[in-house]
C-alpha cells in the first residue's frame, strides 16, 4: 500500500533517504522456530477479494472493491475469479499443511455472507466459511478471521455512504455477531477492520482506492466527496464500529467462547532523516498521525492532541459514551508492516488555506517516500515499531498479520530476495520479544499471488505462484514456500535451510 500512498505526497519534495536504499542487516541472523515462546503463532494469509473469486456465485453481491475494479482502478484487472480460492479451498488448505502453516489468515466477503450488507444471512455462504473452516481446523491449522478488508458491500455504500454514515456502526456489529454467533465455536482470533488508517486516506482523501472519494486539490478526478473531513470522519466510524462489536462479543460471547478481537493498523514506521531535532520531532509526528491515530483512542480513549490541533473541527471529537466504549475496546493489535521511510524537517512555508489529513500531518516536514518494485529491507524499523508500541502504550498483545516482499509476478519460482527479506523480518521479531514485546504471532503476506487493490497481477507477494495462464489456475510453491517450511519445522533460518531437496514440497496438481 505504500506505493498507494506516494501521489498524495507528490506536492512536497520527495527527499530519498540513502538509508531507505540500503539492505539494512540488522539483529541475529541464526535462529530457528524453538527460539519463540511457547504459544507464539507463524501463519500467513489473504484477504476474501484478493482470492476467492466466484465473485457472481452462490448469491454474492458485489463490494465496493468489485465496483473499483469493474470501473478499470486495478490496471484492468478484477477479482471475479482471483485464484479461485472458492473452489479451490481444500487444495489451499493442503498447500497450507505442506508448508506446516500453524495459522491461516483471512477475510469474510461481507457481501457473499449478508448480500444485502443488511438482513438475510446467504446460506451458501455462510456454508461455504463453515468448510473452509472446518477444513483448516481438521488439519491443525488456527483460523484467524478479518471481518472488513476493503471489500464493503456495495448495497451500504449506495444506501448511505457506508462508512461516512453512523448507520454503519449497527450493520457493522449485527454482521459481526453472525460471524460470532456461526463461527466463534471454531475461530479464536477476530480482526474487526484491516488497515483503517490507509483505507481512510486511500478511500476519502486521495481516492486512489475504494469507494474512491476526494475533493480538489486533494487527489485526481475527484468527482465527489470532501478530503479535509471524510478521512477523519470514516476511521471515527470505523472505531465505533469495532469497539459496537467488541462490547457484544465480551457480553454476549466471550464467556463461551473465550475469543479474542482485535483491531489492524497499516504500521508504516517513520524515523528521523538525521538525528537534527527538526528531523525527530516531523518523524514523531508522522508516527502519531498514523499510529496514534488509532492507538490513542484504544488506549486513552481521545486522538493525539497533535491531530486535534491540526485538524481542528474537521476531527469528530468522541463523547463521553464512545471515548468510553472505545477506550479498552482491543485484545490484541494488528500490525500490517512492509517498511520504513525516513522523515525531514522543514521550516513551514505556505500556508494552506484547504488541508487534507497529509498536509495536517506534513505541517513542518517532507515524507520521504519509496515507490519501489520492492520494499527497502529495514527491519529495524520493525523491530523499532514494536519498542515504540510496547513503550507508547502498554505492550498490548500484537500479531504482525502482514509482513512480505513485493516482487513482479513474472513467473520465476526463484524468490531469494523474498527470502532474506522474511527472515530478516522475522529475526527483527525475535529480538523485539526477547526485549520484552508482546508480539504472539506473524503472518506472512501474502500465502498465494493474489489480486492487488492497484497493481492488479502485476505485483506478487505469493509464497505460491499461481498460473493464470492455466484455466486449472495450478499453484507452484516458490523458493520463498520451501524456505518457510523448513523453518517452520525448526530447521536453521538461514539460507542453507532452503534447498534441503529432502523437504521439497509437492508440485500442486488440481
Ligand atoms: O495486498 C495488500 C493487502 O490487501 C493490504 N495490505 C497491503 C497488501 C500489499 O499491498
Amino acid at each position: 500500500m505504500l506505493q498507494n500512498l506516494k501521489p498524495n505526497f507528490c506536492f512536497l519534495p520527495l527527499i530519498i533517504s540513502v538509508q531507505c536504499l540500503l539492505v539494512i542487516v540488522f539483529g541475529i541472523d541464526h535462529y530457528n522456530r524453538g527460539d519463540f515462546p511457547p504459544g507464539f503463532v507463524f501463519g500467513a494469509g489473504t484477504s476474501a477479494y484478493q482470492v476467492e473469486g466466484a465473485a457472481f456465485e452462490d448469491g454474492r453481491t458485489p463490494s465496493i472493491w468489485d465496483t473499483f475494479a469493474h470501473a478499470g482502478f486495478s490496471g484492468g484487472a478484477n477479482g471475479d475469479i482471483a485464484c479461485d480460492l472458492y473452489h479451490k479451498y481444500k487444495n489451499d488448505v493442503q498447500l497450507m499443511v505442506d508448508i506446516g502453516l500453524e495459522a491461516y489468515r483471512f477475510s469474510i466477503s461481507w457481501s457473499r455472507l449478508i448480500p444485502g450488507g443488511t438482513g438475510p444471512v446467504n446460506p451458501k455462504g455462510l456454508q461455504f466459511y463453515n468448510n473452509y473452516i472446518d477444513e483448516l481446523i481438521s488439519h491443525g491449522i488456527q483460523p484467524h478471521v478479518t471481518l472488513f478488508h476493503s471489500d464493503l458491500p456495495q448495497a451500504l455504500e449506495d444506501e448511505y455512504g457506508g462508512w461516512l454514515s453512523r448507520k454503519i456502526v449497527k450493520d457493522f456489529t449485527a454482521y459481526a455477531e453472525v460471524c460470532f454467533k456461526e463461527f466463534g465455536d471454531r475461530v479464536m482470533y477476530w480482526t474487526t477492520i484491516n488497515e483503517a488508517n490507509v483505507y481512510a486516506i486511500g478511500g476519502y482523501d486521495n481516492g486512489f482506492t475504494p469507494p474512491g472519494r476526494c475533493s480538489p486539490p486533494f487527489g485526481v478526478n475527484c468527482s465527489r466527496g470532501n478530503s479535509s473531513t471524510e478521512p477523519y470522519m470514516a476511521v471515527h466510524n470505523m472505531l465505533l464500529a469495532h469497539s459496537s462489536a467488541m462490547k457484544l462479543y465480551r457480553r454476549n460471547y466471550k464467556s463461551t467462547q473465550h475469543g479474542f478481537v482485535g483491531f489492524n493498523i497499516y504500521s508504516m514506521w517513520c524515523v528521523p532523516y538525521t538525528n537534527a531535532s527538526a528531523d525527530v520531532i516531523a518523524a514523531q509526528r508522522a508516527n502519531e498521525f498514523f499510529i496514534g491515530w488509532i492507538m490513542n483512542p484504544f488506549i486513552f480513549g481521545d486522538y493525539p492532541s497533535i491531530m486535534k490541533k491540526a485538524a481542528g473541527k474537521r476531527i469528530p471529537t468522541f463523547t463521553k459514551y464512545e471515548a468510553k466504549l472505545v477506550k479498552g475496546s482491543v485484545d490484541f493489535i494488528g500490525l500490517n508492516h512492509y517498511t520504513t521511510v525516513s522523515v525531514k524537517g522543514r521550516p513551514s512555508s505556505i500556508e494552506k488555506h484547504s488541508k487534507d489529513f497529509n498536509a495536517d500531518m506534513e505541517a513542518d516536514f517532507s515524507l520521504a517516500v519509496l515507490a519501489a518494485d520492492q520494499y527497502p529491507v529495514i527491519p529495524s524499523g520493525l523491530y523499532e515499531l514494536l519498542e515504540y508500541l510496547k513503550e507508547a502504550y502498554g505492550n498490548l498483545p500484537i500479531y504482525i498479520q502482514e509482513n512480505g516482499q513485493k516482487s513482479l509476478r513474472n513467473g520465476t519460482l526463484n524468490d531469494m530476495p523474498r527470502i532474506e527479506y522474511l527472515h530478516a523480518y522475522i529475526g527483527s521479531i525475535l529480538d523485539a520479544v526477547r526485549n520484552g514485546s508482546n508480539t504472539r504471532g506473524y503472518f506472512v503476506w501474502s500465502f498465494l499471488d493474489g489480486l492487488e487493490l492497484l497493481g492488479g497481477y502485476v505485483p506478487s507477494y505469493g509464497l505460491y505462484y499461481v498460473d493464470l495462464d492455466d484455466k486449472e489456475l495450478r499453484r507452484y510453491p516458490k523458493h520463498s514456500a520451501y524456505w518457510y517450511a523448513n523453518f517452520l519445522k525448526g530447521k536453521s533460518s538461514r539460507n542453507d535451510a532452503i534447498f534441503q531437496a529432502a523437504d521439497k514440497l509437492p508440485i500442486y496438481k488440481s
